[in-house]
């Protein structure tokens, strides 16, 4: 129907992180097909790092400004695997000695047509590792207590060459 879909962020960071990548998506197909996540971010704390999808494409107040996790179904946060979960909600990656996080994940609440498209929203990453709703803290069942938001990206249309 749609056919192929592909998009990419460029990630840069926010206050002087010196985070930066690029997180490319494809996805096959029509709304209802999975996406696949494919990227690298570099300048990151060894370790893990919470990775998701944020509301707004705006980064004018730098990562701050993309808003809550994507949730248009309204539930609370959780993990990826999770059935109720934040569309947005991606889990962490991994950042190796290098700091560089290699991403590859393919999820299918995140697609790039119809009406839950995340076109035009941001992926952020974090500096803390995301507890997937189960840390009780606070912060678990909106956020995952992952801290501040040290490099982000507007996800766009992506040329096909
Ligand atoms: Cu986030
Ligand atoms: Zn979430």
């Amino acid at each position: 129907m749609a056919g192929r879909v592909r998009a990419v962020a460029v990630i840069t960071s926010s206050g002087g992180y010196g985070v930066r990548g690029a997180v490319e998506f494809v996805q096959e197909g029509g709304p209802h097909e999975p996406t696949h996540v494919r990227g690298r971010i570099m300048g990151l704390s060894p370790g893990l790092h919470g990775f998701h999808i944020h509301a707004f494409g705006d980064t004018s107040n730098g990562c701050l400004s993309t808003g809550p996790h994507f949730n248009p179904l309204n539930k609370d946060h959780g993990a990826p695997s999770d059935q109720h979960r934040h569309a947005g909600d991606l889990g962490n990656v991994t950042a190796g000695p290098d700091g560089v996080a290699e991403v590859s994940l393919v999820d299918s609440q995140i697609p790039l047509s119809g009406p839950h498209s995340i076109l035009g929203r941001a992926v952020v990453v974090h500096a803390d590792p995301d507890d997937l709703g189960k840390g009780g803290h606070e912060l678990s069942k909106s956020t995952g207590n992952a801290g501040a938001r040290v490099g982000c990206g507007i996800i766009g249309l992506r040329s096909s060459v």
